[in-house]
C-alpha cells in the first residue's frame, strides 16, 4: 500500500498548477509522501471523494498543518507566500494583518470580506448553473422559469435600466452582493448595473463608504460556461449629504419594487482616481478574487481552495508587463471604429508597430476574463465605441474606473478613445457609458500616440 500512496502522491505533485506562488521544488517528487494520512485526506478533496463535511475541518488542518508548514515572508510588513510553497494565508489573515499596522483599514477589511464571502456564493451559484436550472433569461411573470433563450411570447425577458435582457444569474448574483453589503453595516449606499436606481442602506448611514458593482459580467456567456465575474468599486463618502439626504427623506422614504429606500446618486458620481479599492472577482476554471485598496497598496490575487473554502493569496503582487503581444478587442465592430484605431490594430496586428512584433487577437467578450489575461501576460484590452455608439458599451462607474484604477496601480495604463483618462472622468449618472482601453503601459501608450481629441467630436 505504501507505495501504491507513493505513485498517487507523484502523480498528485504533476497535476498541480506550476505557477511562481504554486511551484514545488523538483527534489520534493523524490520525497516519500508527508503523511499517509495527509495523502489520503488530499485526494479525497482533490478527486471529489469523501467531501463529507465532518471532514473538512480537519482536512484544512492537515494540509496547513502537516504537508505546508508555515510558508509566510513578511515584506514590507505585509504577508506574502514563500517562494516553492503553497500559500496558507487566507484573505482574512492577510486583511487582519494590514488592520494590524494600520486600524483605519478596519471597515474596509469587513467590506472585502463581505465582498469575498458574496463572490463564493455566486461562483457555487455559477458553478452549478446547468445543474440547478439558473441558466437562461430571468422571465417577468412571477415564479415562472421559461427555460427559453428567446424571451418571447409570455414569459417575456426582463430587461435592466439599460434595456439589456437580464439572466437568472445576474438577478441572483445582484440580490446575494446587495444583501452581503446591507448586512456588513459599513456602508450606506450601493449602485448595480442591475438596480436602476442605487440603494441608500438605512441601518449604515455613518458608514464611511459607497460602493458600486457590476454583479455578473459577461453573463451573455453563461449558458455556454465561459468565464464570468463581479466587478466592484470601492468609494470613500466624505460629505454629509448621504445624511442630510437620509433626514429629509426619512418621513417619506422614495421605495423601489422591492421595497428598498432609493437615493440619489451624488456620492457614488466620483471619478475613478477617488476610489478607495477596486476589483473583481473572476469565475472561471479557478475563481480568482484580485483588488487593491490603492494608495501604496499592491495588486493582490486570491485563488479559492475548493478543498479549505477559503480564499488563499496566490499572486502576492500583480504587475502588468510593460508591453504584451495581445489585443483584446471586439473586431466584429472594426468597420464601424474611427479610422485612428483601425490603422492601430491593423499595424500592431502586421508587426509594423513600436515592437516589429505581430500581436495575436485575444477575446472572451467577458470584460473580467480579458483584463485577468492581460494583467498576467500584458498586452492591450479596449472597447473603443464606434459610430454608432460613441460611448461604447462599457459602463464608467462599474466596469472601467474601477478596471482602470486596478490596472495602473499594477503599473499599468489606461485611457478612454480620445486618448484622455478613464480615471479622471467625472460621471454624471450611475450607468454611463465609457470607452476605455487599458493594458501594458507601453502599449497603451502607443494606442495613445494614433488617438487625437477631434476624433472623438
Ligand atoms: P454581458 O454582461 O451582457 O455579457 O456583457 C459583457 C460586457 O459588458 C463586457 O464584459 C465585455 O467586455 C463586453 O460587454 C463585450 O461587448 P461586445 O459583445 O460588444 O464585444
Amino acid at each position: 500500500m505504501p507505495s501504491t500512496f507513493r505513485l498517487l502522491y507523484v502523480a498528485y505533485l504533476l497535476v498541480l498548477p506550476s505557477g511562481d506562488s504554486f511551484r514545488l521544488p523538483f527534489k520534493d517528487l523524490l520525497m516519500p509522501p508527508p503523511s499517509s494520512r495527509f495523502l489520503k485526506t488530499n485526494l479525497n478533496g482533490f478527486l471529489g471523494l469523501g467531501n463529507n463535511n465532518n471532514n473538512k475541518q480537519e482536512e484544512a488542518r492537515l494540509v496547513q498543518e502537516v504537508n505546508l508548514g508555515d510558508p509566510v515572508v513578511m515584506i514590507n510588513n505585509v504577508p506574502t507566500v514563500a517562494q516553492g510553497q503553497l500559500s496558507t494565508i487566507t484573505l482574512q489573515r492577510y486583511l487582519s494583518s494590514l488592520v494590524s499596522s494600520d486600524e483605519s483599514l478596519r471597515e474596509m477589511e469587513g467590506l472585502m470580506l463581505s465582498i469575498a464571502m458574496a463572490c463564493k456564493t455566486i461562483s457555487t451559484l455559477v458553478n452549478r448553473a446547468g445543474i440547478n436550472q439558473l441558466t437562461g433569461l430571468e422571465t417577468d411573470v412571477m415564479g415562472t422559469r421559461s427555460g427559453s433563450q428567446s424571451g418571447k411570447g409570455k414569459n417575456k425577458a426582463k430587461k435592466n435600466i439599460q434595456g439589456e435582457d437580464q439572466k437568472k444569474l445576474d438577478v441572483l448574483s445582484n440580490g446575494v452582493l446587495k444583501n452581503a453589503l446591507k448586512f456588513t453595516g459599513k456602508l450606506g449606499l450601493l449602485a448595480s448595473e442591475e438596480e436602476d436606481e442605487a440603494l441608500l442602506i438605512e441601518s449604515a448611514l455613518d458608514s464611511r463608504y459607497v460602493a458600486v458593482f457590476d454583479p455578473l459580467d459577461g453573463s451573455s456567456n453563461i449558458d455556454a460556461s465561459i468565464c464570468t465575474g463581479t466587478i466592484f468599486g470601492v468609494l470613500e463618502d466624505d460629505t454629509v449629504e448621504l445624511k442630510n439626504e437620509y433626514k429629509r427623506n426619512n418621513d417619506d422614504c422614495v421605495r423601489n419594487a422591492d421595497a428598498e429606500c432609493v437615493s440619489s446618486t451624488e456620492a457614488l458620481l466620483q471619478p475613478g482616481s477617488q476610489l478607495a479599492a477596486s476589483g473583481y472577482c473572476m469565475y472561471s476554471s479557478s475563481t480568482i478574487l484580485v483588488f487593491t485598496l490603492g494608495g501604496s497598496h499592491p495588486v493582490i490575487g486570491f485563488t479559492l481552495d475548493p478543498q479549505l473554502g477559503e480564499f488563499v493569496l496566490t499572486h502576492p503582487n500583480m504587475r502588468v508587463p510593460k508591453r504584451g503581444t495581445y489585443y483584446s478587442v471586439n473586431e466584429g465592430n472594426s468597420w464601424l471604429w474611427d479610422a485612428s484605431i483601425r490603422h492601430y490594430i491593423d499595424k500592431i496586428k502586421r508587426g509594423e508597430g513600436e515592437t516589429k512584433k505581430r500581436y495575436s487577437s485575444r477575446y472572451v467578450g467577458s470584460m473580467v476574463g480579458d483584463v485577468h489575461r492581460t494583467l498576467l501576460y500584458g498586452g492591450i484590452f479596449g472597447n473603443p465605441g464606434d459610430v454608432k455608439h460613441r460611448n461604447g458599451k462599457l459602463r464608467l462607474v462599474y466596469e472601467c474606473s474601477p478596471m482602470s484604477f486596478l490596472v495602473e496601480q499594477a503599473g499599468g495604463g489606461s485611457c478612454t478613445s480620445d486618448g484622455g483618462s478613464v480615471l479622471e472622468v467625472v460621471p454624471e449618472s450611475v450607468h454611463q457609458r465609457s470607452t476605455c482601453w487599458l493594458g501594458s503601459i507601453e502599449d497603451v501608450q502607443e494606442l495613445k500616440s494614433y488617438l487625437t481629441p477631434e476624433e472623438t467630436n
